[in-house]
C-alpha cells in the first residue's frame, strides 16, 4: 500500500496568514512516522513551491474595504491549483492513496480537479463548517475557500474566471450533484442554501447529526455515495467542522461542531468503507493558537488522516 503526501502551502483562499504553515506542523508532529507504522510505504513530495513571479502583494487583494464582492487573489489560487491537479493526478492515475495536505480549501479545487480525471467514479466527501460552493455571484466575502465546489461542478459558469481556465479540459469530469455529500455544516449564506436545494445535494447538518448520531449518519453517508458499488472515495476535511473546543487554530471558527470523536468517528468509517483514494486535510492554521503553543489541533489533524486511513482503535 502506497500513500503519496503532497504539501500545498496556500494562504491566499482566504485572508490569515500561517494556514500556508499548515502542512509543515502536520509533519512536525510525526504524520510521516504514524502512517509507517500504519503499515504505509510512505512518500512524501514535500510542499509544492506556488511562487508567481508577477504576482500582486496579498495585502492589496485583502485590505480592508477592498471591495464588496469581488473575488479575491484568483490568478493566484487558480495557478497554486492547476499545479496541485497536475501531480495529484499523476499520482491518482498510479493507482496510489493521494493525501494533500493544505493550506486553505481552496486546493480542493485541484486536488479534487485531480481526483476526478485521474479515477472519475470519485465520490467526494465533504467534512466542513461551511459548505464552500458559493460562486462570485454568490460569495459575500469574494474568498475563494468558500468557492470549491462551484469550480468542480461548474455553477454560473465558475470554470471561466481568470486563472481558472486550465478547468475547461474535457478529461476533467465535471462533478455531479449525486456524488457529494456534506457532513456538519452549520453556517452557510444564502446562495449556497439555494445551491444546496435546488441542485438535491445531500447535506448532514449539525442538526441531522444530532438527531440521528454520528453512526447512522455515516450509514446514510456510504450509502448514498456507494451503495452497492464501490467507487473511489474522496475525503476532503475541512479541520473547522471539528468543534473549536478540540480544534481552535482554525481561520473560522463556528461553534457547534463535530465532537471528538464524531470527527473520529467520520474518518475510521470512511476506513472501513476500504474506498479511500484521496484526502484533503485543511484550514490548520497552527500561528492562531488562543493560548499559545497549542498543539490540539495539529494533533488531531494527525491523528484524522492516520484513523482515515486504517489505523483502528483495536
Ligand atoms: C463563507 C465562509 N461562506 C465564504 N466560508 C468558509 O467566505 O464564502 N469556508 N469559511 O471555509
Ligand atoms: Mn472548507
Ligand atoms: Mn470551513
Ligand atoms: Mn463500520
Amino acid at each position: 500500500r502506497k500513500v503519496t503526501i503532497v504539501g500545498a502551502p496556500l494562504a491566499d483562499g482566504q485572508p490569515l496568514l500561517g494556514v500556508d504553515r499548515g502542512p509543515t506542523f502536520i509533519r512536525k508532529r510525526g504524520l510521516v512516522q504514524r502512517l509507517e507504522r500504519d503499515a504505509w510505504r510512505v512518500e512524501d513530495l514535500g510542499d509544492l513551491d506556488f511562487e508567481m513571479r508577477s504576482g500582486l502583494g496579498r495585502q492589496e487583494d485583502f485590505a480592508e474595504g477592498a471591495a464588496h464582492g469581488s473575488t479575491k487573489r484568483a490568478k493566484m489560487v487558480g495557478h497554486a491549483n492547476r499545479i496541485l491537479y497536475e501531480v495529484t493526478h499523476e499520482h491518482a492515475r498510479q493507482d496510489k492513496l493521494v493525501l494533500t495536505l493544505g493550506g486553505d480549501h481552496s486546493i480542493g479545487v485541484g486536488s479534487v480537479a485531480g481526483a476526478l480525471k485521474g479515477r472519475p467514479e470519485t465520490a467526494i466527501i465533504w467534512v466542513d463548517a461551511h459548505a464552500d460552493i458559493n460562486s462570485r455571484n454568490t460569495s459575500e466575502s469574494g474568498h475563494l475557500h468558500g468557492m470549491v465546489l462551484s469550480f468542480l461542478m461548474n455553477l454560473d459558469n465558475s470554470r471561466n474566471m481568470k486563472g481558472f481556465h486550465w478547468l475547461n479540459d474535457e478529461s476533467i469530469p465535471v462533478l455531479l450533484p449525486t456524488r457529494l455529500v456534506y457532513v456538519g455544516l452549520r453556517d452557510l449564506d444564502k446562495g449556497e442554501k439555494a445551491f444546496i436545494r435546488s441542485l438535491g445535494i445531500k447535506a448532514y447538518t449539525m442538526h441531522e447529526v444530532d438527531k440521528f448520531g454520528i453512526g447512522k449518519i455515516m450509514e446514510m453517508v456510504l450509502d448514498h455515495i456507494l451503495g452497492r458499488t464501490d467507487r473511489p472515495l474522496h475525503l476532503s476535511f475541512d479541520i473547522d467542522a471539528v468543534d473549536p473546543l478540540y480544534a481552535p487554530s482554525t481561520g473560522t471558527r463556528v461553534a457547534g461542531g463535530l465532537s471528538y470523536r464524531e470527527a473520529y468517528y467520520i474518518c475510521e468509517e470512511v476506513a472501513h468503507s476500504g474506498c479511500l483514494a484521496s484526502m484533503d486535510l485543511v484550514e490548520v492554521n497552527p500561528t492562531l493558537t488562543m493560548a499559545g503553543g497549542d498543539e490540539r489541533t495539529v494533533d488531531m489533524a494527525v491523528g484524522l488522516i492516520s484513523s482515515a486511513t486504517g489505523n483502528s482503535i483495536l
